[in-house]
């Protein structure tokens, strides 16, 4: 089929990647709108989030976290689009999770059912000497929350979190994803010779779910810096009748923090809505784009 990067050679031969990549901002290379619909009418929603703010003041309210942003602040030191943007900081002494310290969330104005969908692009800027792991003395072999969506039961508890993980330290692996259910599904989204962690830079990550309990419907898109890294069949729901409610980015460091430490997140969009979305040139497949 057209859509499947299996048969894109694009993206799937190693030297064409970048490329593929650099050809998302050639002019002429023109995104069309994706075609169809998920999301029923009357769960659609789109969420933007600048982190336009006040320097230095907790990076919260409409244009920037809704919660949980613990020590996060508007900044000027790195920023995507505007004049500000916002600075997650890490303590040496956030040991053991740290929850509400690090990052902050992102409240859906609705849940999302089973059959729905779910695009999110966003920005991130990781100084050099960043670590993307946790302290692999005290806690060896502890992966890293990322990007994490919240499930929950239809009586309203805990269902498990959606992840996007960064791997451990000495895994061939980079990026894995999971559903938290039991067992847990694991996936591996790309590993670390294809994208390895860059700095000094700003990064764009773009994902796309299918809300399904059913893995052979639920599906998991996850490009970065405009080039896809995995198209992944997956279990997305623990159950049917669970719904996805809300967005972290980090909130719970999984392990020792190896040193005190920030990053920069910005330009964030969040929607259930496709005609909120083009279709990549480069795979076929519906995102918000770079
Ligand atoms: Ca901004």
């Amino acid at each position: 089929m057209a859509n499947d990067q299996a048969h894109d050679t694009r993206t799937t031969v190693a030297e064409d990647r970048v490329a593929a990549a650099v050809s998302l901002s050639v002019a002429g290379v023109v995104a069309t709108p994706a075609q169809g619909a998920l999301t029923a009418l009357e769960r659609r929603f789109t969420s933007i989030r600048n982190f336009e703010g006040t320097v230095g003041l907790k990076a919260t309210g409409a244009d920037a976290f809704d919660g949980d942003q613990g020590q996060s602040t508007f900044t000027t030191e790195q920023v995507y689009s505007g004049t500000t943007a916002g600075r997650c900081f890490l303590r040496a002494t956030d040991h053991h999770g740290g929850f509400g310290n690090w990052g902050g969330r992102f409240d859906f104005p609705n849940k999302l059912l089973q059959g729905d969908e779910l695009f999110i692009r966003w920005r991130m800027y990781y100084p050099a000497g960043f670590k993307h792991y946790a302290d692999q003395a005290t806690t060896p072999g502890d992966r890293i929350k990322f990007m994490r969506v919240k499930s929950v039961t239809a009586s309203g508890g805990n269902a498990g979190l959606l992840d996007l993980y960064w791997d451990r330290k000495n895994d061939l692996v980079q990026y894995k994803t999971i559903k938290e259910i039991s067992p847990n599904q694991w996936k591996n989204v790309s590993t670390k010779a294809e994208f390895p962690h860059l700095f000094d830079q700003w990064v764009t990550y773009n994902v796309h779910y299918i809300a399904s309990a059913v893995e052979g419907e639920g599906r998991g898109r996850f490009w970065r810096n405009g080039e896809l890294m995995n198209d992944i069949q997956m279990q997305t729901l623990s159950s049917a009748t669970d719904t996805l409610d809300w967005i972290y980015l980090f909130t719970y460091w999984n392990g020792d923090v190896p040193q005190a430490q920030h990053c920069y997140t910005d330009d964030w969009k969040i929607t259930s809505d496709r005609n909120e979305t083009v279709i990549d040139p480069v795979t076929g497949f519906p995102w918000i784009g770079v």
